[in-house]
C-alpha cells in the first residue's frame, strides 16, 4: 500500500473559511439582534480531533463540559496557559501545518429564540474567534472560519428552530491562519468577541458604503451612500430627506469631521424592510503635494500603537475599557492611534469617531517568525496564501469602511514583502480609493502611500525631514520607484519603545516632527503593558509576563512595553508623552510681560481654552489670574500680555511663573479645567543669602573618629557616621543603577552589558587619605572594579558650622574609560528605616531623567517613601526626582529631620532596598524591605533612551565620565516628625 498524504484538514488548509457570507459593513439596525454572550458549556481537548463531536445538539452534550463565559479566552479561565512570544512561532515552522498537539475548545450554548423572530435569512455573526473554528446550529454544520480579529458570518436561517436552539462551536488554538498571526503578543485562543444572531429582514440592506467628503475650499460637504439594496438617506439636520442610495448630494455650510472637532451628523438609511442609524462625519483625506491632509490641512499625527489588552480578560475587552482607552488618549494629547496589529473591536472605532482620533486601521497579518527561517516559505510571497491575505483585507475594509476616524488602511505588520501585498494594495485601492495605504516593511513602498520606518533615531528623522536620507537598496536602482518614494510623506509608524522606565527623547522627536513638514508624526510603541494579574502564594498582586505561566518558548518581559501599566494606571512615560504631544506650545517671557502661544492644532483654533497664570515664591502662591487669550487660528501663533506680576521685593526663594492652558468648558473627553498645556518661567533666582554661613568648625581626632561640630567621621575611611543625633552611613560614592529595560538594549546597543563588562556594578573603594586640617576634613578615595585600572578618584572636602555640614566632592576619572558611560554619578546615604517622608523643592511631582523631564515642573512637593517608587512591572531604576534645590527627610520615629541642600541642584531617590535588590527582583513582589532607607543623591544620571528596541539616549544625554564637582549641605532639623 502506498503512503498517501492526508487531505489537509480545514484548520490547516489554505482556505480562509468555508460557507461564510460576504464581508460587509458593521452596523446595527432596527432588525432583531440576539446577543449570545453569557455562560456557555466548554470542554478542552489536546488535539484537533481528539474529542468526539458529541455536543452538537439537540441532545445533551457528552461528558467533560464545564461552564465558561463567552466572550473569553479559555486559557484565562483555568484551561491551559496563555503563551507569549515576540517573533518566534510557538510551533515548528512547517506551513500550513500545525502540530498534533493543538488545544481545541468545544463550546456549546442552548438558547431560546424570541417568539416573533423572523428566521428566514437569519445570520449568525462572530466578531472574533482565535484562531479557527467550525460551527453547527442544531447539529447542522454552518461552516468554518479563520482570521482571529475579524468577523465571520454564516447563514443560520435554514438551521434555526423556533424555541430552543443549540449552537456548537469547535475552536482550534492553532491553524494555518496562525501563520498570519505572529504579532508580538500573547497567543490567546477562544471566542473572545461577541457572538450574535441577526435578523435579516426582506427589504433590508446587507451592506452600504457612506462616502461623505468635505471640500475645504467651498465649505461644502458631499454625500453619497452606496448600498446593495434600494434605500434612502435622511440627515434631518442638513435638510437631506430621502436621498436615494447611489445619488450624490452637495450640502453647503457643513461642519467637517476631524479628530480635533469630531462633528458627527445623525442620519438614517431607510430601506423598505430596515432602518439603519448612521453617524456621518464629513471629511476628505488626501495626499497632496507629498503631505497627508485632512480637509485640506496637513496633519501631524501624535500617535500611539494600541494592542487590545486587559490584565484579566486579555483581548476580550468590554466597552467601558475601550472607552477608557480613548478618554485616556484624548486626555494625554494623543490624536492618532494605529490599531497594532489587527482590526480592533468595532466599538473602539465608534468611540474614535465620537471622541476624535485619527485611526490607522491595520490588517490582521503578521508573519514575523519567518525571519528565523531567513524568510524561507514566507506566506507573503507564496500565491497559495493569497486568498487568505485578501480575505483578511476585505473583511477589515468592508467592516470598517464607514468610520470617518479611519483615515489610513495598513496592510499588516512585519511580514517582509511579496506578491500578496501587491494583491492587497491593488484590491484596496480599487475598493476604497479615498484612503491612503500603509505598509512599512516593503522598503520599496510600492504598496504604501507613506515612506514609513520604525524606531529611527532623532538625527535620522531630521535627515528625512531635510530629504537627505540614505536611499534604500530596494529603490536605489529604479529611478521611478525612488522618485515615488521620495515624494511620499514620512511616518514613524513605531518609535520610542516604552518598555519599563522610559522612553527618553520624546521632546526631541517632537521638535524633529515640528521642524520638518514631511515628517507627519509617529506612533509610540506602545499603549499598554501586556501583563496578566497574578498573586503570590501569600496573596500579593503582581503582573505576569512571558515565562511566568511555564510557557515555552517565550518572549519574557518584552510584552511589558506600554505607556499604561497592565491595570491601566498611567506610567511616568505617559505623563512625558502628554507634555511632548501638547497641541499648544506656551513660552513665557516675564521680563517682556508676554506669553507666546503657538497653536499646534491642525484644524482647530484655541477658543476652547482658557489661559491662567500663577506666581509662586519657593512654592508658596503669590498670586494668580487669567490671561486675555487672543484669537489663534490652527497652526497659528499669537502673543498674550502678562499683567504686572506681584513679585515681592524680598522673596523667600525662587519665584516661578506657571502659565496653563485649560479647557474652558466640558469636552466629551474631559471636564472644564482639564490642563492641556503649560509652561514655566523663572521670574527671580534664589535670592543670595546676605552672607554665606561661615563653615568654620574645627575638626578633632579621637581614637576612631574625626569630629567636627556635630559630625563624626570614621577615622579610617572618612565616611560620615553621625550628624547630631542621627546615626547614618555615607555618603559613599555610588555610580550604579538597577539597569532599566532601555539600558539593557538590543544587541550592541546595551549600555548595561557594557557596564557589567566594565565592572561598574562591582566597584571597590580604597581610602587613600583622611586628613583633618584647619577647618576641613579632607578625604580621598579610589574606587574601581577588580581587574582593571579604571577608577574614579574622589576628593571629599567637608566643612561644618553648628549642625550644618557641607560636602564639596570632586570626582576625577582615571585610566581607560574610552567610550564607556556611567549609569549615574552620585553618592549613597544609608539612613535609619524610621525615615518615611520627603518634602522637596525642585522638579516634581513625578520621576524625571535627563531625557524624560519635560513633564516635571518646579515646585514644592511631598511624598512618602512608598509614593516615591514607580512600580514598574519589571523592577528597575525608578523614582528619581530631579533638580532638587533642597529636600527634607522626616519620620515620626526618626531621631531628627535631615535637610539636604544642593548648590545648586541634586537628584534624589529613596528606597527601602538597594540598587542590587532592585536589579535582582523579577517582580515587585520580590522586593523585601530592609531595615534602612537608602538615599541616592545624584549629580547626574545617564539618559533613558529607548534602546530596548531602538536608539539609546541622544549624545547630549549620555553620562560620559569627566571631572565633576558637586556640593551638598546636610543639616539636621529639630524634630523627626514631618513638618
Ligand atoms: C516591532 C513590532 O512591529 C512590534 O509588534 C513590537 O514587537 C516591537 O517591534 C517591539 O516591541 S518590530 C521590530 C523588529 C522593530
Amino acid at each position: 500500500m502506498a503512503w498517501r498524504h492526508k487531505l489537509l484538514p480545514y484548520y490547516a488548509d489554505f482556505a480562509p473559511g468555508t460557507r461564510r457570507r460576504r464581508p460587509r459593513a458593521a452596523f446595527t439596525s432596527d432588525a432583531g439582534r440576539l446577543d449570545l454572550s453569557g455562560t456557555w458549556l466548554f470542554r478542552l481537548s489536546d488535539t484537533a480531533t481528539g474529542a468526539p463531536l458529541n455536543f452538537l445538539g439537540p441532545e445533551p452534550p457528552g461528558e467533560g463540559f464545564t461552564e465558561l463565559p463567552v466572550p473569553s479566552h479559555w486559557v484565562l479561565h483555568g484551561h491551559g496557559t496563555p503563551r507569549y512570544t515576540n517573533t518566534a512561532y510557538p510551533f515548528p515552522i512547517d506551513p500550513p501545518h500545525v502540530p498534533d498537539a493543538n488545544p481545541t475548545g468545544d463550546h456549546r450554548l442552548d438558547f431560546e429564540l424570541p417568539a416573533d423572530w423572523r428566521r428566514a435569512g437569519s445570520v449568525l455573526r462572530f466578531e472574533g474567534v482565535d484562531s479557527c473554528f467550525r460551527v453547527w446550529l442544531n447539529g447542522r454544520e454552518l461552516g468554518t472560519s479563520k482570521g482571529s480579529r475579524l468577523p465571520a458570518e454564516f447563514a443560520a436561517g435554514p438551521a434555526l428552530h423556533p424555541g430552543r436552539n443549540v449552537l456548537a462551536v469547535r475552536v482550534h488554538r492553532w491553524s494555518s491562519g496562525s501563520y498570519l498571526e505572529d504579532q508580538d503578543m500573547w497567543w490567546l485562543p477562544g471566542i473572545f468577541r461577541e457572538v450574535s444572531l441577526l435578523e435579516r429582514p426582506a427589504g433590508g440592506v446587507a451592506d452600504f458604503f457612506v462616502h461623505a467628503g468635505y471640500d475645504h475650499a467651498t465649505g461644502r460637504g458631499t454625500l453619497h451612500v452606496d448600498a446593495d439594496a434600494p434605500a434612502h438617506v435622511h440627515v434631518p439636520e442638513l435638510g437631506i430627506e430621502g436621498l436615494p442610495v447611489g445619488e450624490e448630494t452637495s450640502i453647503g455650510g457643513v461642519e467637517p469631521w476631524s479628530a480635533e472637532l469630531p462633528r458627527l451628523y445623525d442620519g438614517l438609511l431607510e430601506a423598505p424592510g430596515e432602518r439603519i442609524p448612521l453617524r456621518i462625519g464629513f471629511r476628505t483625506v488626501a495626499i497632496t503635494d507629498g503631505l497627508l491632509t485632512a480637509n485640506g490641512r496637513p496633519l501631524l499625527l501624535r500617535g500611539v500603537n494600541r494592542h487590545e489588552h486587559d490584565c484579566d480578560r486579555g483581548r476580550a475587552l468590554d466597552l467601558a475599557t475601550m472607552r477608557e482607552d480613548v478618554l485616556q488618549m484624548k486626555r494625554h494629547n494623543i490624536n492618532a492611534v494605529r490599531t497594532a496589529h489587527y482590526p480592533p473591536h468595532p466599538a473602539f472605532l465608534d468611540l474614535c469617531d465620537e471622541l476624535g482620533l485619527w485611526v490607522v486601521d491595520e490588517c490582521d497579518i503578521e508573519t514575523h517568525g519567518f525571519i528565523l527561517a531567513d524568510w524561507r516559505g514566507n506566506p507573503a510571497d507564496d500565491p497559495r496564501w493569497e486568498p487568505m491575505f485578501l480575505d483578511r483585507m476585505r473583511r477589515m475594509v468592508e467592516r470598517d469602511k464607514n468610520h470617518p476616524s479611519v483615515v489610513i488602511w495598513s496592510l499588516g505588520n512585519e511580514s517582509h514583502h511579496g506578491s500578496n501585498f501587491a494583491a492587497l494594495g491593488d484590491w484596496t485601492r480599487t475598493r476604497d480609493p479615498d484612503r491612503p495605504l500603509h505598509y512599512e516593511r516593503d522598503r520599496s513602498y510600492r504598496h504604501s502611500d507613506f515612506y514609513s520606518l520604525m524606531y529611527a533615531p532623532v538625527p535620522e528623522v531630521e535627515r528625512i525631514g531635510r530629504r537627505e536620507e540614505v536611499v534604500p537598496p530596494e529603490t536605489a536602482d529604479d529611478p521611478e520607484l525612488e522618485a515615488r518614494r521620495r515624494s511620499l510623506p514620512f511616518l514613524l509608524i513605531e518609535y520610542a519603545h516604552a518598555m519599563g522606565n522610559g522612553p527618553g527623547s520624546l521632546a526631541a522627536y517632537r521638535r524633529a516632527f515640528e521642524a520638518h513638514p514631511r515628517c507627519q508624526g509617529g506612533f509610540v510603541w506602545e499603549w499598554i503593558d501586556h501583563g496578566f494579574r497574578r498573586r503570590t502564594a501569600d496573596g500579593r498582586e503582581y503582573f505576569g509576563y512571558g515565562g511566568d505561566f511555564g510557557d515555552q518558548p517565550h518572549g519574557g518581559t518584552f510584552c511589558i512595553d506600554g505607556l499604561l501599566f497592565p491595570d491601566r494606571a498611567p506610567s511616568p512615560g505617559l505623563a512625558e508623552l502628554k507634555k511632548a504631544y501638547e497641541p499648544v506650545t506656551l513660552t513665557a517671557d516675564p521680563a517682556a510681560r508676554e506669553v507666546h502661544i503657538a497653536n499646534r492644532h491642525d484644524l482647530r483654533d484655541l477658543a476652547h481654552l482658557r489661559f491662567t497664570w500663577t506666581l509662586e515664591d519657593a512654592g508658596t502662591a503669590l498670586g494668580s489670574g487669567e490671561l486675555k487669550a487672543p484669537d489663534v487660528p490652527a497652526r497659528g501663533e499669537a502673543v498674550a500680555e502678562l499683567p504686572e506680576l506681584p513679585v515681592p521685593a524680598r522673596a523667600a526663594g525662587e519665584v516661578w511663573l506657571t502659565v496653563r492652558a485649560v479647557l474652558a468648558a466640558d469636552e466629551p473627553w474631559a471636564p472644564a479645567g482639564h490642563e492641556v498645556a503649560w509652561t514655566q518661567a523663572r521670574v527671580r533666582a534664589r535670592t543670595a543669602r546676605t552672607k554665606p554661613a561661615a563653615f568654620s568648625g574645627r575638626p578633632r581626632r579621637t581614637d576612631h573618629d574625626v569630629l567636627m561640630e556635630d559630625a563624626a567621621f570614621d577615622a579610617r575611611t572618612g565616611v560620615l557616621r553621625r550628624l547630631g543625633p542621627l546615626e547614618l552611613d555615607g555618603p559613599r560614592l555610588d555610580i550604579w543603577r538597577a539597569p532599566t529595560d532601555n539600558d539593557r538594549g538590543m544587541g550592541p546597543n546595551s549600555a548595561a552589558k557594557d557596564w557589567h563588562r566594565a565592572g561598574l556594578d562591582r566597584m571597590e573603594t580604597r581610602t587613600v587619605a583622611v586628613r583633618a586640617t584647619g577647618a576641613r576634613v579632607l578625604v580621598e578615595t579610589h574606587t574601581g572594579p577588580a581587574g582593571t585600572d579604571r577608577a574614579l578618584r574622589a576628593h571629599w572636602k567637608w566643612t561644618a558650622t553648628g549642625s550644618a555640614l557641607r560636602l564639596a566632592l570632586r570626582v576625577v576619572p582615571e585610566g581607560p574609560w574610552d567610550g564607556l558611560c556611567l549609569p549615574r554619578l552620585g553618592v549613597r546615604l544609608t539612613l535609619p528605616a524610621a525615615y518615611d517622608a520627603v518634602r522637596w523643592y525642585g522638579l516634581g511631582p513625578g520621576e524625571a531623567y535627563p531625557d524624560s523631564r519635560e513633564a516635571a515642573r518646579v515646585g514644592l512637593f511631598t511624598a512618602t517613601v512608598a509614593e516615591l517608587q514607580t512600580p514598574y512591572v519589571v523592577p528597575q531604576e525608578n523614582g528619581h526626582r530631579a533638580e532638587l534645590r533642597w529636600a527634607e527627610l522626616t519620620g515620626a520615629d526618626a531621631p531628627c529631620g535631615l535637610r539636604i541642600e544642593g548648590e545648586p541642584h541634586f537628584g534624589l531617590t529613596a528606597r527601602r532596598w538597594t540598587s542590587a535588590d532592585l536589579d535582582a527582583a523579577r517582580h515587585p513582589t520580590d522586593l523585601v524591605e530592609r531595615d534602612a532607607l537608602y538615599v541616592n543623591l545624584d549629580h547626574a544620571q545617564h539618559g533613558l533612551g529607548s534602546a530596548s528596541c531602538g536608539p539609546g539616549p541622544l549624545a547630549e544625554h549620555r553620562l560620559t565620565p569627566a571631572e565633576s564637582t558637586f556640593t551638598l549641605v546636610f543639616r539636621t532639623l529639630p524634630s523627626g516628625g514631618a513638618p
